[in-house]
């Protein structure tokens, strides 16, 4: 029997990191629908994503993007985040929104194009620098479109080229996080298209490096947790990207389209190891709340998370461990449908109101009127959202 004392020791140290543009306006090429009270500024998105820390006790930092979140001076953004309760975590560059980068960033045929990219990349290392983040992530939109539009082994040295050298420039305590995703924009080869391609190039490059896991970058019926097995053992697993999908890569809220599959994702975490404060394992949202309420949104994702994790540290790890050596296929399956069919929504409530929350966020959160008043104040001014 699990303990479940334990457990909520263990969820009480749970560690979710929300993104920046996820409070910002968000859509599809079809069309983005702006909302009331979304943020106009960096700051505004803070102050969001401290409501979502304020309500679930368990969402202590922020992911940035540049140039979405650019300011003047990074250091006060930092301060600003810490006098809100909330902290700066990854940095996650951008090389996928320039007319200069139609034929790719890192591994565009062109070297100043290259050595545009990269510069980009060593300017988020010193945004890094200058917020006290020990992470950036690298996401390339880069690809082709057309069989020979250009040369596939050439792009991998110029994107390994261009990873050795920001590598380099990493800092003590500092690492990079490279994310892989099967297409789009690219709709023949993406350079960085799957784990095995990412976990390649960070191998080569050493400790620093390490593969992300978004959710929605796999071809349709990929067994995710066996890659999150896998690099959990290789100690390549620096984080993830969570959210969920129904076809591609529709950024929807985690555990809302397959919450199975992210409780067999989390479970590979504990089993693995990647669970924990010390784990150097990033729980990061990535998502577009493109037609419902965002802070609400984040905080349902948040829950989402949890309720994954408190079962997959429910399943009796002994008596599965003795199904499993003795062969026992339908006994080893039950005891990890027995914690998934376990509703963890009396545990989480019972674990909130001991850590001085309210049992049920979303309520407390829409009692709050926090809405009502962002909604009148931000008025005016140029919403944010991806700036595409
Ligand atoms: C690319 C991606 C990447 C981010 C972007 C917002 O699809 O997942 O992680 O830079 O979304
Ligand atoms: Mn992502």
């Amino acid at each position: 029997m699990t303990d479940l004392t334990a457990v909520k020791a263990a969820l009480r140290t749970q560690h979710i990191e929300t993104p920046s543009w996820a409070y910002g306006n968000s859509g599809t090429r079809f069309k983005v629908f702006a909302q009331k009270g979304v943020p106009r500024d960096p700051q505004e998105k803070l102050a969001d994503a401290a409501q979502v820390h304020a309500y679930t006790g368990v969402a202590p930092t922020v992911a940035l993007h540049i140039p979405w979140d650019k300011v003047d001076d990074y250091a006060a953004l930092a301060r600003y985040a810490r006098d809100l309760g909330v902290g700066i975590g990854a940095i996650n560059s951008n090389v996928f929104q320039d007319d200069d980068y139609k034929l790719g960033s890192v591994t565009h045929p062109d070297p100043a194009v290259r050595r545009k990219a990269i510069d980009h990349l060593l300017e988020c290392v010193d945004i890094m620098d200058l917020t006290g983040s020990d992470t950036l992530k690298l996401w390339f939109s880069d690809g082709t479109n057309y069989p020979g539009q250009d040369d596939i082994r050439a792009r991998q040295d110029r994107l390994a080229e261009a990873l050795a050298i920001v590598y380099d420039r990493l800092g003590e305590g500092q690492r990079f996080l490279l994310e892989y995703k099967l297409f789009e924009p690219a709709f023949y080869m993406t350079d960085v298209p799957d784990w095995g391609t990412a976990y390649a190039h960070c191998l080569k490059l050493g400790p620093k490096a390490q593969v992300v896991v978004d959710t929605g970058h796999h071809a349709p019926g990929t067994n995710i947790e066996f890659i999150v097995a896998f690099l959990l053992r290789e100690g390549k697993l620096g984080g993830f990207d969570f959210n969920s999908r129904f076809y591609a890569d529709d950024d929807l809220m985690v555990g809302s389209a397959d919450p199975f599959q992210l409780f067999r994702i989390m479970f590979e975490v504990v089993r693995g190891g990647g669970y924990g404060p010390d784990s150097g394992v990033a729980f990061m949202l990535d998502q577009c709340h493109n037609i419902e309420p965002k802070i609400p949104g984040q905080i349902r994702s948040v829950m989402n998370v949890q309720e994954a994790t408190a079962k997959a540290l429910l399943v009796d790890r002994d008596a599965l461990a003795a199904a499993q050596q003795a062969g026992d296929v339908l006994g080893a399956n039950a005891v990890l449908m027995d914690a998934y069919n376990t509703d963890v929504r009396p545990l989480l409530a019972e674990l909130r109101e001991e850590m001085g929350l309210d049992p049920d966020p979303m309520a407390a959160y829409a009692r709050s009127g926090y809405f009502e008043k962002i909604a009148a104040e931000r008025v005016g001014g140029t919403q944010a959202g991806w700036g595409a």
